[in-house]
């Protein structure tokens, strides 16, 4: 177990995590994010996730690949939240919503790091004080993000937090996987399973409507492994974007330490396998436009190019109980751990 320490532009550094058996995983500081997962295949070694080689690339692109998200992941619709009579007011930046807490969330913030390597794995713990009002949110809240990578292939994220007041709290990491190596290639073909009976249906705005649905017939149903491109692709009217791909949450069972979700790459030799305590996962495909692209390594990036499983409690929390209660408060610390276990 090794864990190497390289500038990631100017003012960024970049840890890369390597197990016994040549995979590595590197993270950077900067927005405490993933930017590259490598697997030796007999064919040569294989990126697996989406990635820029410098915070600046990522300040001039996209933000949100592979970083951590919060303090709240995905859409707060108003971008308002009432407590305790207070109406607390955000950042509107998508829409009349707030996205992913506002234009500067954790994914633009500079962490401070911690490597550390073990007999069985290295790990690196990124720490944040998100001040009280930051980003229009109560509470002086502290967070460590922690990325482990073990000798038995498995890539661990671990989340934990205190606040001083009660605040809301709900955090993912963006990372997109495609397995092919190749983000000019969508992950149509990627095999997708994932052990979730239901789903939260999005409407206007992208905005979850509180529903919950089954998957039963619909093209929401990954309970058996099948290709992404038939959501993707789906004219299922249960899919309210029909033809524009997913971007939606799904609520996961408890499978007893079973996965929870798997992709498969399209040739069969990679397979990533994740479990998480969180009670959901949003699954988003890249559903830029047509025309899309964004060069990104030796390649470009294109439409579908990548598919995230992102951990965490249904978006719209704050606003539907149904979907859980995303309210941390001094008196109980929040942790979320999520496995990725990587065969290949
Ligand atoms: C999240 O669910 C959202 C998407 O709608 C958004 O476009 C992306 O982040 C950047 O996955």
């Amino acid at each position: 177990m090794e864990i190497l320490t390289q500038p990631f532009g100017v003012q960024a550094t970049s840890y890369t995590l390597i197990n016994d058996h040549g995979v590595a995983l590197s993270v950077t500081d900067f927005g405490a994010r993933i930017v590259s997962l490598r697997v030796p295949l007999a064919t040569g070694e294989r990126e697996l996730v989406l990635g820029f080689d410098s915070a600046e690339e990522y300040q001039q692109k996209d933000t949100f690949i592979g970083a951590t998200i919060g303090r709240v992941a995905g859409r707060i619709a108003g971008a308002h939240w009432a407590h305790d009579g207070v109406d607390y007011q955000f950042e509107a930046n998508e829409n009349d919503n707030t996205l992913h807490s506002g234009v500067i969330g954790f994914d633009q913030r500079y962490w401070q790091a911690a490597p550390q390597v073990t007999a069985t794995e290295a790990r690196v713990v990124f720490a944040y004080v998100s001040e009280d009002g930051e980003n229009g949110f109560p509470g002086q809240v502290t967070v460590n993000v922690t990325y482990a990578l073990a000798n038995d292939n498995v890539w661990r994220l671990t989340y934990e937090a205190v606040t001083d007041t009660p605040t809301l709290f709900n955090p993912t990491n963006h990372v997109y996987f495609n397995l092919t190596g190749d983000p000019s290639q969508s992950v149509a073909a990627h095999q997708l399973k994932i052990a979730a009976d239901t789903f939260a249906p999005i409407g206007d705005k992208n905005l979850t409507t509180g529903e919950i649905r089954s998957v039963a017939g619909t093209s929401f149903d990954f309970r058996a492994a099948k290709p992404v491109g038939t959501t993707i692709e789906s004219t299922d009217d249960q899919h309210q974007r029909v033809g524009h791909g997913l971007d939606h949450p799904f609520l996961l069972q408890d499978t007893q330490g079973a996965p929870q979700a798997e992709l498969l790459s399209p040739d069969g030799l990679v397979r990533v396998a994740m479990t998480t305590t969180a009670p959901a996962v949003v699954v988003f495909t890249g559903n830029f436009g047509t025309d899309f692209t964004l060069p990104m390594r030796q390649s470009q990036l294109k439409k579908h190019g990548g598919i995230t499983l992102e951990t965490q409690a249904v978006p719209g929390a704050e606003r539907f109980a149904q979907y859980g209660d995303i309210v941390l408060t001094p008196a109980s610390p929040y942790q979320q751990v999520t496995e990725f276990k990587l065969d290949f």
